[in-house]
């Protein structure tokens, strides 16, 4: 018996043989010393969980303070997504477009070839099967990835369902996406480990006709757990354009109205615009709830009744600690109270965790996410402003009981979001389908804090796909008018909004309060869905009529409310400027609706 047939004899007999002899190929190019196939039991969690605080890589927290909860440090150049290391390498380079990144396939994968040879000598490769999405929901899909890094592999564990029975979802005919991680760290014979392996080189490639994803040289977030932005947006857009439904960079909840009525809302923000807290919110008005659904990615299809049905292809929440607090997110604090896994946060001297925004006072000694002394007198922030937790979603005590609904949820609205100083009004409506598509098409977040009265320089983040989209922006676009369509055929199509918690005021005050107080925008997209109060037309689409929302109960002046919503003919007229040099540079591929609707837009100032 060979070497290798000695390792894969480890494979579990229900495996279906294409994800054996893949997984023996790989294991030819990049030679592991052993091959572990992961079934995604407590028991498997556990040991890993212990052979890695024995390793250093994970340090366990106090068991009373955090039960079940640990605490990796990165390597401090291994601390975030690489998007300028991030590939799509679609056949031709008009299909990646003018956001991403493209490199010839053919030419990508001789580079990584090379990279990938020998790179797991000295490590155990993990085989690791999941499903994103309920198993066996007509909107879940497969994958299987493999990967050098236990932190990988635990943190998959608590983000996607994981382990043996999305296997045996894998028969002879099913899709499943082939998902390669390796650190980039070969061990030498005899040769210590270190704590966080990883590699300056860094490659994070996909493939979207073949739907496959290579990931070199770092282990953290995105780069690594490749279920998440990788398949669950990249390559998931991809499959979604070719069969007629929707990845998408939103969370999903559902409202409930004093009188018990339920809605669905799915939001596309930016990173770092509040999408856990909206996720979680706890809404200010006496009579509603908010329950949770998804914190960062909704797959939307056309459901046989003719409405979109949404699920959240996750299992896990791998949310910014930095901001995170009791304050701000009660929720979340309440989500991870144990069985959390902790990344780059700072450590107390009792063995529970710390960062920036969890209490008004920080803690007199702390040790630092790089593993130094930290006091308040301190020049760097205690735990680096990417720091992460990753827990599981059904640990949320606001998770809806729907949540993980093998047929989804119906989506009665959707909604855009950025981070807006000037001109985007807190909330609006769009007029229609299409419009809601410019909308999102034209997203954006203000880089700098612009002076009163005049734009900040725009950063656009179209549909908040920017570092997320497996295609031409412009196909992604196509691709949502046609659904579109598809759904207005049986009038079951969402209304679609826009909103901005964001607007300043003089001297770059926040108009509005934001967190609790945003269930006030929300609670007025619902009476547009029942049709219980009217709006008035403003460019940016359809705005609350004066008395639709109690904004005096959220602390709002009636001066700060008119500026809330304010129009300057002369900072929208840059705007459109803006939005014209942006469009031309998505090229010719840009839709003739959104063109149309970017002309109604200019036309209205
Ligand atoms: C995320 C992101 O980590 O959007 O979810 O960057
Ligand atoms: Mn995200």
């Amino acid at each position: 018996m060979t070497a290798m047939a000695t390792l894969t004899r480890h494979a579990p007999d229900n495996a279906d043989h294409r994800v054996v002899e893949w997984v023996d190929t790989l294991a030819r190019l990049t030679q592991p010393d052993s091959i572990v196939w992961c079934d995604g039991s407590a028991d498997e969690r556990q040991r890993m969980l212990d052979e890695s605080v024995a390793a250093g890589t994970l340090i366990k927290l106090d068991e009373q303070k955090r039960p079940n909860s640990y605490l990796a440090r990165s390597h401090p150049s291994d601390v975030a997504r690489v998007e300028a290391r991030t590939f799509i390498c679609s056949e031709r380079e008009d299909d990646a477009g003018p956001t991403n990144n493209w490199a010839a396939p053919a030419e990508m994968r001789e580079t990584l070839s090379g990279l990938f040879d020998r790179c797991m000598r000295g490590r155990t490769m993990y085989v690791v099967p999941f499903s994103m999405g309920p198993v066996g929901s007509p909107l879940a899909r497969l994958g299987v990835q493999v990967t050098d890094s236990p932190y990988v592999v635990l943190s998959t564990g608590t983000m996607t369902r994981m382990g043996a029975d999305a296997l045996a979802q894998i028969g002879p005919d099913t899709e499943w996406v082939p998902a390669v991680h390796s650190v980039g760290a070969p061990l030498a014979s005899g040769e210590e480990d270190v704590v966080w392996p990883c590699n300056e080189t860094k490659y994070i490639v996909h493939y979207p006709e073949t739907r496959e994803i290579w990931s070199y040289g770092s282990a953290y977030g995105g780069n690594a757990i490749l279920a998440k932005k990788g398949f669950a947006l990249r390559i998931a857009s991809k499959i979604g354009e070719d069969e007629g439904w929707l990845a998408a960079h939103m969370l999903l909840i559902r409202a409930t109205n004093p009188e018990g009525r339920t809605f669905h809302v799915a939001a596309g923000f930016p990173s770092a615009c509040g999408k856990t807290n909206f996720a979680m919110l706890r809404p200010s008005i006496p009579g509603w709830t908010v329950e949770t659904i998804g914190d960062d990615i909704a797959w939307m299809a056309p459901g046989p009744d003719g409405r979109l049905r949404a699920i959240n292809p996750e299992a896990g929440f791998f949310g910014v600690a930095p901001g995170t607090g009791h304050s701000t997110n009660p929720t979340a604090i309440a989500t991870i109270e144990g069985d959390t896994i902790f990344t780059n946060v700072a450590l107390t001297d009792d063995g529970d965790v710390w960062w920036e925004g969890l209490t008004d006072d920080p803690p007199a000694h702390l040790i630092d996410w790089q593993g130094r002394d930290w006091t308040p007198e301190s020049d760097s922030p205690a735990a680096h402003p990417n720091a992460r937790f990753t827990v599981s979603a059904g640990l949320c005590p606001t998770i809806a009981d729907t949540w993980d609904d093998p047929a989804g949820v119906p989506i009665d609205a959707i909604v855009f979001g950025g981070r807006r100083a000037t001109n985007v009004p807190l909330v609006a409506q769009a007029r229609d389908w299409e419009h809601g598509v410019y909308l999102g098409a034209t997203l954006a977040s203000e880089r700098t804090a612009a002076a009163e009265g005049t734009l900040g320089e725009l950063r656009r983040d179209p549909f908040a796909m920017l570092p997320f989209s497996g295609t031409h922006m412009a196909d992604h676009w196509r691709h949502w008018l046609n659904v579109g369509e598809k759904l207005n055929q049986t009038g079951a199509a969402p209304l679609i909004f826009q909103v901005n918690w964001f607007r300043r005021g003089e001297n770059g005050r926040f108009l509005w309060p934001g967190f609790s107080e945003n269930s006030r925008a929300l609670a007025w997209m619902t009476e547009r869905l029942e049709g219980r109060t009217d709006a008035a037309e403003s460019p940016f689409g359809l705005v609350p009529v004066d008395g639709a929302i109690d904004y005096a109960s959220a602390g709002v002046s009636d001066e700060d409310w008119n500026a809330l919503f304010a129009i300057d003919p002369e900072a929208l007229s840059a705007e459109a400027d803006d939005t014209d040099v942006f469009l031309a540079r998505m090229g010719t591929k840009v839709p003739d609706a959104v063109m149309r609707q970017h002309a109604a837009f200019r036309s209205q100032l």
